[in-house]
């Protein structure tokens, strides 16, 4: 979302030149479906690094494809429902590939343990 301050963010947290507490802690080897929620007006691409996932759900109907992706691009107060294995430990970035949005806040940390 924008905050206010005109910056983005992702639940609420702007990581404007460095990154704060991770988002999320995931379990490793369990399996997670994200719902990605996009309360803005503009596309985004977000990317997920350290794991690949499917797309299982836009606006809650179920996706027809489900390849193996890093990034999906949601369009304007869209929906995606993505699901991964948390099989790789690590800290890692989660932020819009616009890069322009990315260094406006738009990233933060999930961390698998
Ligand atoms: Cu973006």
């Amino acid at each position: 979302m924008m905050t206010g301050r005109g910056v983005w963010s992702i639940n609420g947290a702007s990581a404007i030149g460095h990154v704060h507490e991770p988002l999320m802690h995931l379990k490793l080897g369990r399996p997670y479906v994200l719902a990605l929620h996009n309360d803005t007006a503009w596309h985004h691409a977000i990317h997920l690094h350290g794991h690949s996932f499917r797309v299982i759900a836009r606006n809650g109907t179920p996706t027809r494809f489900r390849e193996w992706q890093d990034t999906v691009l949601m369009e304007s107060r869209e929906r995606v429902d993505i699901t991964f294995v948390a099989d790789n430990p690590g800290s890692w970035m989660i932020h819009c590939h616009m890069l322009e949005h990315q260094e406006g806040g738009m990233m933060g940390v999930i961390r698998v343990a």
